[in-house]
C-alpha cells in the first residue's frame, strides 16, 4: 500500500516554515534568547515602558549568554555568525525594541568601531570588559543640527600637543547617561573625521538624560555635551578618518534591525492572533469574521517576507557578499512591515490596543524610534534610488 507522507502541522507563527532553514547551533541560539525574554524582560518591560526606565542591571544578564558584541571574534568575543546575532536581534526586540537597542549599541556601535578601527591596544583594554558587561558603551554621531546629514556635524577636535581637545554636543544618544565611555566622532580643522574614546569621568564631558519620550521609552536617550574635554591620543581610533568610519558601523547596527523589526511584528502578531480567537463580538470570536482574517493574512505575509528577507541578507552576510545597499533596502522594507503589522495588529485589539497590558501598543510606539534611528526610511530610500540609479539625490 503506498504511504502518504504527512506534511508537519501549519505553526500560525512561522507560516513557511523558516525554522526549518536554520541549522541547529542557530535554532539553539535563537531559542536560549526567546527564554531569555520570556523570563527576563517580557515579566518586568511594561512597567519599565510605564516608567520611562532601562534597568542597567540587563547587561550583566546579557553578558551572561555571551550577546554583547557577539558577531566579532578575537579578544575572548564569540565570533558568532550573521544570522545568529540577526536572530539574537528578532528575539530581543520581540521583547522590546529598548533590549535590542542595548545590545545593537553596545556590540555593533561601541564595540565594533574599536574593533574595526581601533589600535591593539584599544582592542585588548576596552573589548572583553565590554564584551563581559563591565564597560558599557555608547556611540555620540547624531547632532541637534545634524542628523541625517552626519556630515555636516559641529563637534570639533583640535589637537593640542599629544592629546585633543573636543567641543560640541550630540543628541539622541542611546545609553548616554549610562554609559561608562561614548564613541564620538568629531571633525577637525582639516576636514578629517576622528573617532575618540571619551570617559565619563573625563572633565568637561556630561550626559543628561533626555525625558519625555513617547517611544523607546524602555531605553535611556541622551544628550553628550563636550566642552574643552581633553582627550589623550590613545584614545582615538588610529584606523579611520574619514565618515567611512561611522557609516561602516550603522552597517552593522542596521543589520540588527532588519531582523528586530521581525521581532517586533511578530510579537503583535501573536497577540492579535490570540485575542482575535478569543474575544467574543456579535456572537462569535472576531477571528470568524473575514475581515479580521484578511488582517491576520497580510500580517503573516509581512512577517514571513520580511522574516525571508532577513535571513537572505543574513546568509548574505556571512558570505561577505552584503553590501550597504542591500541593509537599506532590508531596514526600509521590514521596519514599514512591522510598523504597518503593529497597527493593524493594534485595530484587532480594539481598546485594549492602547494599554499597556498588552504588548502592541509598545511595539507600535517603538517602531517610530525605529522607523527613524539607523537613517531614516527616507535615507534608505534614497540609498537605494542612488543604488538604482547611480543619481544622488540626497543634495
Ligand atoms: P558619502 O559621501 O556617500 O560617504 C562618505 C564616506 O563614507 C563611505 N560610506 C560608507 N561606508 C560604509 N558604510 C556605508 N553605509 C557608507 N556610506 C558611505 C563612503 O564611501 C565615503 O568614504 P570615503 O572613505 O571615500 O570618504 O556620505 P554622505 O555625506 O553623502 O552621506 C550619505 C548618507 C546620507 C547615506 C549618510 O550620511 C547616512 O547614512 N545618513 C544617515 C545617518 C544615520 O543613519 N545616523 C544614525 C545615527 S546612530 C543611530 O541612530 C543609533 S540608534 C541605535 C539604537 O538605539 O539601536
Ligand atoms: P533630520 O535629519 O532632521 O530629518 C528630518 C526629516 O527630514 C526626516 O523625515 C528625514 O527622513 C527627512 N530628510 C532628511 N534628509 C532628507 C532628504 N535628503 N530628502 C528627503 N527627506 C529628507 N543617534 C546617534 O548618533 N546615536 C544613538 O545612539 C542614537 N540613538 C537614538 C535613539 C532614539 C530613540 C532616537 C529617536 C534617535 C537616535 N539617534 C541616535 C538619532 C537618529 O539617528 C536620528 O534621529 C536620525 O538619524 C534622523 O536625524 P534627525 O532626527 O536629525 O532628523
Amino acid at each position: 500500500m503506498a504511504t502518504t507522507t504527512q506534511a508537519p502541522a501549519l505553526d500560525p507563527l512561522d507560516y513557511l516554515a523558516i525554522d526549518s532553514l536554520l541549522d541547529d547551533e542557530e535554532r539553539a541560539i535563537r531559542d536560549t534568547v526567546r527564554q531569555f525574554v520570556r523570563e527576563y524582560v517580557l515579566p518586568e518591560v511594561a512597567d519599565w515602558f510605564e516608567r520611562g526606565v532601562f534597568p542597567r542591571e540587563i547587561f550583566a544578564e546579557l553578558a551572561k549568554l555571551g550577546l554583547l558584541g557577539m558577531h566579532l571574534d578575537g579578544y575572548g568575543l564569540p565570533g558568532a555568525s550573521a544570522v545568529a546575532y540577526g536572530l539574537t536581534c528578532m528575539e530581543l526586540e520581540a521583547g522590546d525594541a529598548g533590549v535590542r537597542s542595548a545590545v545593537s549599541v553596545q556590540g555593533s556601535l561601541a564595540m565594533f568601531p574599536i574593533w574595526k578601527f581601533g589600535s591593539e591596544e584599544q582592542k585588548e583594554r576596552w573589548l572583553p570588559p565590554m564584551h563581559a558587561g563591565e564597560i558599557i558603551g555608547c556611540f555620540g554621531l547624531t547632532e541637534p543640527d545634524a542628523g541625517s546629514d552626519p556630515a555636516s556635524m559641529r563637534t570639533h577636535a583640535r589637537r593640542d600637543g599629544s592629546d585633543w581637545i573636543l567641543n560640541g554636543a550630540k543628541m539622541w544618544i542611546t545609553n548616554g547617561t549610562i554609559a561608562d565611555m561614548a564613541i564620538v566622532w568629531a571633525r577637525t580643522d582639516e576636514g578629517r573625521i576622528h573617532g575618540f574614546i571619551v570617559e565619563k569621568d573625563m572633565p568637561g564631558f556630561s550626559a543628561p538624560e533626555i525625558h519625555k519620550k513617547l517611544s523607546l521609552r524602555a531605553s535611556v536617550t541622551s544628550e553628550l555635551v563636550l566642552q574643552d574635554v581633553r582627550v589623550p591620543e590613545e584614545n582615538r581610533l588610529p584606523e579611520v578618518s574619514t565618515l567611512r568610519g561611522p557609516l561602516s558601523c550603522l552597517n552593522e547596527a542596521r543589520f540588527g534591525i532588519v531582523f528586530g523589526a521581525v521581532g517586533s511584528g511578530r510579537a503583535c502578531f501573536e497577540a492579535a492572533l490570540e485575542y482575535a480567537k478569543e474575544r467574543i463580538v456579535f456572537g462569535k470570536p472576531i477571528a470568524a469574521y473575514q475581515l479580521t482574517q484578511q488582517k491576520l493574512a497580510e500580517m503573516a505575509l509581512e512577517l514571513n517576507r520580511g522574516f525571508l528577507v532577513a535571513l537572505h541578507l543574513g546568509r548574505m552576510k556571512d558570505a561577505g557578499t552584503l553590501r550597504p545597499e542591500h541593509v537599506s533596502l532590508g531596514k526600509m522594507g521590514n521596519v514599514r512591515g512591522a510598523i504597518e503589522v503593529a497597527r493593524t495588529a493594534r485595530t484587532i485589539l480594539g481598546a485594549n490596543g492602547v494599554t499597556l497590558e498588552y504588548p502592541v501598543i509598545r511595539h507600535v510606539n517603538n517602531l517610530e524610534s525605529v522607523l527613524t534611528y539607523e537613517g531614516t526610511h527616507e535615507v534608505h530610500t534614497l540609498v537605494v534610488g542612488q543604488a538604482l540609479t547611480g543619481q544622488n539625490a540626497f543634495r
